[in-house]
């Protein structure tokens, strides 16, 4: 089915559709397995804090960006952009403009709350491995888009699709075997000048990856058990 018509003046084509024919089904104990064999994988996964300077090639990070962009989106628009960053000139930039801002909020804009909630982490304002890692993917959250005539589109959901994108590119790097730690300087308005981004995107995190340093070391945290997180309701 292919047609093309007009709704409150915007012309509309809806997608042919073809078959679902690469959906693959697997019997129950194979599913099984396989869940498990993804479950021990990504249960290994630990934000990082130390990087390493080794370089990654750009194409392990291009194959993880087409990976996060099968993520589901409001109506199909994939509201997102990621900025690649892999210059020294410019991750110096989005350091020293990071550390200023995390300067502001370590020493005031933080409640006491916030603070204590993150003692265990043992995180501060120095930023170092945004100049060590060999990349950092800035992530903007689009609220429109542009059609190729230069009209406005209205996104929905972009917090939730940039949100599931992200996920998925993280768990793709992960299992390509690179480590990345979810930054979230506050505020990040820095980012679009730094980057020359749009004011439309909205910087949504500053994603760093690379190989853990040699030595890097992760708090020992817990995970909350399966009781604690999910409930199941079956009448
Ligand atoms: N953005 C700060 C503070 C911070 C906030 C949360 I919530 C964390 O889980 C970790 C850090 C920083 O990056 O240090």
């Amino acid at each position: 089915m292919n047609g093309a018509f007009c709704r409150k003046g915007v012309d509309v084509t809806s997608y042919p559709t073809i078959p679902l024919e690469k959906y693959r089904e697997y019997p129950i104990d194979e599913m099984r397995q396989r869940l498990n064999d993804f479950y021990e994988d990504i249960d290994r996964r630990r934000t990082v804090r130390e990087f390493s300077d080794r370089p990654v090639p750009r194409d392990i990070i291009e194959t993880a960006l087409k990976a996060a962009n099968t993520a589901p989106s409001g109506a199909n628009l994939q509201p997102w952009h990621f900025a690649v960053v892999s210059g020294l000139e410019t991750k110096k930039k989005i350091r020293v403009a990071a550390e200023a801002e995390e300067r502001e909020f370590y020493e005031h804009r933080a409640s006491e709350e916030w603070l204590a909630a993150l003692e265990p982490l043992g995180t501060d304002d120095r930023k170092p491995f945004l100049e060590t890692a060999p990349y950092l993917i800035a992530i903007f959250l689009q609220k429109f888009g542009e059609l190729p005539d230069g009209r406005k589109v209205k996104h929905y959901y972009p917090a939730e699709s940039t949100g599931l994108a992200t996920g998925i590119l993280i768990t793709a790097l992960h299992h390509a075997g690179l480590a990345t730690l979810t930054h979230t300087p506050s505020p990040m308005k820095f980012l679009n000048e730094i980057l020359d981004r749009p004011k439309s995107e909205r910087p949504f995190l500053l994603l760093v990856v690379g190989y853990p340093a040699d030595d890097a070391e992760v708090p020992d945290i817990k995970r909350k058990s399966l009781q604690e997180y999910a409930s199941f309701i079956e009448v």
